[in-house]
């Protein structure tokens, strides 16, 4: 009980560290600036003690939206020269300095939660967040469709660098051209659990790419070499696209079109599904080639309102494999290590996502999700994320997201 008190203190303790009035960031050093679907993290753990603090992170996040509709990843309020690439790297046309792609989208998710907490004062933030929720989810609508699916163009877009489904469409890239630069991230954590330079100087060469384009999404749709129907953005824009639905209504606000809407993402989730592993997997918009990975995205499905045996089985032998799952990375694959970032490691974030849409449906691994969860903090603090073969901490310390799953939702 002490115990538990004290880690609730904690958690509270790590949001207010790394308030900096407005937003959120990640944590000190690493990640120096506000991150999209980290503060809508944020929001939902600030909602477990200040509702109010929750809109103010949602509206700052909200305050970056392009002309275009677009979210941005990144924004730069303040210069942090402990950060690549920076706001020049990425050249972003929004109205606050940014990055030029955007992350999954989740906020609408978190703003139901939060409203839900506190009727009363969230019903004129809602108000003024629909509209602005709504363009964003067009905006992928618009831009981001494979067969219904939604596309990253990015690796950083899906919020899961590194994982092995972008390996195939990454070597494609050829970034002889991208020139010198100087990496912060290894200054700030051990190399062995970053992506790797062969990755970096990848990410680095499509920024370059957008910013020569001006991020504009016509000229990127020709000509991006890595264009990926995504689990994590399908199932998190069709989740996102039910929520604003439901809060539309119940506020009586104007909701054509998203029901259609809705309908496009089931259809296009279910092409996701990979009869040959039978998983839902990530495919290159490109070459229609499968990934060939079950990842802990593929585990989205049930957040995302849809149910699947198949999915079930798969979650069943990746926990038997690992005591402290859900790993990022199948453990059975030769490219899982359980400390390089999104090849293995489990990520309390993730968990939380997938634990909602296994409650949500009485799911009987749902308490198992939970309590791994719930047991990785308790033994290992609030770092960025966790090895799932021995439960240890990695990546960044003090990192806002886990301490925001443990107030709402593992603690
Ligand atoms: C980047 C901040 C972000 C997370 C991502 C994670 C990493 C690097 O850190 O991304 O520049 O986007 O992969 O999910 O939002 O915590």
């Amino acid at each position: 009980m002490t115990k538990t008190i004290d880690l609730d203190e904690q958690a509270r303790d790590i949001l207010k560290m790394n308030d900096r009035g407005g937003y959120t960031i990640p944590t000190k050093g690493l990640y120096p600036y506000q991150w999209n679907w980290d503060s809508a993290f944020a929001a939902l753990g600030f909602a477990q003690f200040n509702c109010a603090r929750a809109w103010a992170e949602l509206e700052t996040l909200f305050s970056a939206q392009w002309a275009d509709g677009m979210v941005p990843h990144i924004v730069f309020h303040k210069a942090d020269p402990g950060y690549y690439p920076g706001p020049d790297v990425w050249g972003g046309t929004g109205p606050i300095p940014s990055s030029g792609i955007t992350q999954p989208p989740i906020a609408a998710t978190m703003a139901r939660l939060i409203f839900e907490k506190d009727q009363s004062l969230g019903e004129e933030h809602m108000r003024t967040l629909f509209p602005k929720l709504r363009r964003w989810h067009s905006w992928f609508m618009q831009w981001r469709l494979d067969q219904g699916a939604v596309c990253v163009t990015h690796p950083w877009e899906a919020g899961r660098d590194n994982t092995p489904e972008w390996d195939a469409p990454m070597a494609r890239i050829d970034p002889t051209d991208v020139g010198e630069y100087v990496r912060r991230d290894t200054q700030h954590v051990d190399g062995s659990m970053r992506p790797t330079k062969y990755d970096y100087d990848r990410y680095i060469w499509l920024v370059q790419m957008g910013r020569r384009l001006h991020w504009d999404q016509q000229k990127l749709l020709d000509e991006n070499p890595f264009r990926v129907a995504d689990p994590t953005m399908t199932f998190t824009l069709l989740r996102a696209q039910r929520d604003l639905l439901a809060m539309g209504q119940m506020l009586g606000l104007d909701v054509d079109g998203i029901a259609e809407e809705i309908e496009i993402l089931e259809q296009g989730a279910q092409t996701l599904w990979n009869p040959e592993i039978e998983s839902f997997d990530a495919r290159d918009a490109h070459s229609g080639e499968w990934a060939n990975c079950v990842s802990n995205a593929s585990f989205l499905c049930w957040y995302a309102g849809l149910d699947s045996e198949g999915q079930t089985k798969q979650l069943q032998r990746v926990l038997d494999k690992v005591q402290y799952g859900v790993p990022s990375h199948d453990p059975e694959s030769d490219k899982f290590d359980g400390r390089r970032y999104w090849r293995g490691p489990t990520w309390a974030v993730m968990n939380l996502l997938i634990g909602l849409g296994l409650e949500e449906r009485n799911h009987p691994l749902a308490e198992r999700v939970r309590i791994a969860t719930k047991t990785l903090i308790e033994e290992s603090g609030f770092s960025e994320y966790f090895d799932p073969t021995d439960g240890s901490a990695a990546g960044g310390q003090g990192f806002t997201w886990t301490a925001a799953v443990w107030l709402s939702w593992a603690g």
